[in-house]
């Protein structure tokens, strides 16, 4: 029996390399879809992918956009995949405020331009999509914890861009008959999480004050309260809402929700860097050692205009009908992560 096909938009991402990964393992052949830059952004799938000049390759790259009707068109004409998993995105909700009608093109549009490109080459029969949904979605909480059947209220121009991008999926679904079926994950982080994410970014910026290489990190909400999970664990949760014979819409999350100043805390306290925590709202000093010398500042640029406060996912669906659950603690992946960045360090000249 030949391989099933699936195609990732977004593979060069966090999550597509992730499930590029997962998929190889199971003998899938991979085709993803990369971006021309004016520098290598391939260096999360250096490992896995292949020279087509190899004898037998099991991943393939094309050049696209997802703003690019076309483009996508002639690479779903060329792969005929099993499976479509969309995870491109500008998902940076603070850049999306800067960048609002991008946001709208890649992270809205995007959506619809791939379940079109199946609609128009016939595909519904054969190809399964999923949406990489979000939290952000939930926004303003409606009602906690939040499920699949809690209402919406985005917050950011990149929210309001992945609801409809959700909606066009039921959409579809409901519409054509089509097998789409969307994940609503809630944060997940990993080793090779963008560097621009908060929990990156604390991991980097602690390992590289262990290093006596930097000396301050700069942080916005330090209250916002996340449900943060292993990424590598929701690219396998992908996967199994596609192998399932209905489509359906779930909730990917862990149940458990921290603050960024409690996961600050612990990676400082990790590193073996003992701090305490000074002053309150506008006196608020940040991270401090005891002879006063404050290692995390807080920096108003990185207040969003409309900010998510608190987001705690109940993934009840995701185990009863997928089996999936969430497996990492976020301490555990805290550890892994400032871990990974130390190790990293070690080997780049100062
Ligand atoms: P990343 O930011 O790490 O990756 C995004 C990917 O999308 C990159 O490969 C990027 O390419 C690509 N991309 C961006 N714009 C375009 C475009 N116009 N055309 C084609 N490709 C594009 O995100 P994650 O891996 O963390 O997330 C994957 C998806 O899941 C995203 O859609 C995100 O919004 C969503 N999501 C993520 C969550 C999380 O906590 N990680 C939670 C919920 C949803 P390049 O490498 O060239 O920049
Ligand atoms: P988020 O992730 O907005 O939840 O979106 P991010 O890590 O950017 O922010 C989490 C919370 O931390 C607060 N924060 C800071 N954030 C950043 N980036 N930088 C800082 O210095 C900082 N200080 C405090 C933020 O205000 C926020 O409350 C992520 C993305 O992966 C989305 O694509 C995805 O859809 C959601 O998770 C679920």
């Amino acid at each position: 029996m030949s391989a099933k096909r699936a195609l990732i938009t977004g593979v060069t991402g966090q999550d597509g390399s992730y499930l590029a990964r997962l998929l190889l393992e199971k003998g899938y052949e991979v085709h993803g879809l990369k971006r021309r830059s004016s520098s290598f952004n391939t260096g999360r799938i250096e490992d896995i992918y292949e020279d087509p000049h190899d004898p037998d390759p099991q991943m393939y790259l094309h050049f696209g956009d997802v703003t690019d009707a076309t483009n996508l068109i002639r690479v779903m004409q060329e792969v005929q995949p099993h499976e479509v998993y969309n995870l491109a995105a500008q998902s940076h909700v603070q850049v999306s405020f800067e960048t609002p009608e991008y946001t709208a093109n890649a992270d809205a549009l995007g959506a619809l331009r791939l379940l079109e490109a199946i609609r128009i080459l016939k595909l519904e029969g054969h190809t399964r999509f999923f949406q990489a949904s979000t939290s952000e979605m939930f926004g303003m909480v409606q009602e906690t914890p939040q499920t699949e059947t809690t209402p919406f209220y985005p917050r950011s121009p990149y929210a309001v861009a992945k609801l409809y991008a959700h909606w066009i999926t039921v959409n579809y679904r409901e519409a054509y008959n089509m097998h789409a079926s969307c994940g609503i994950m809630f944060n997940h982080e990993s080793p090779v999480r963008g560097e621009t994410f908060v929990t990156r970014k604390i991991t980097r910026a602690v390992a590289a004050i262990a290093a006596g290489r930097e000396d301050r990190l700069f942080l916005g909400n330090l209250d916002a309260r996340r449900d943060w999970g292993h990424a590598r664990e929701y690219a396998r949760g992908m996967w199994m809402m596609l192998q399932q014979d209905q489509p359906g819409d779930y909730v990917l999350a862990t149940g458990q929700a921290v603050s960024v100043r409690d996961f600050t805390r612990w990676v400082f306290e990790d590193a073996g860097i003992d701090l305490e925590f000074r002053g309150e709202g506008e006196d608020e000093k940040g991270f401090c050692t005891k002879t006063g010398k404050c290692l995390v500042e807080i920096d108003p640029r990185y207040f969003r205009p409309t900010e998510v406060d608190f987001l705690l996912g109940d993934a009840s669906k995701a185990k009863a009908q997928l089996g999936w659950e969430a497996e990492t603690p976020v301490r555990e992946l805290a550890r892994e992560m400032l871990a990974a960045d130390m190790a990293a360090l070690k080997d780049s000249p100062a």
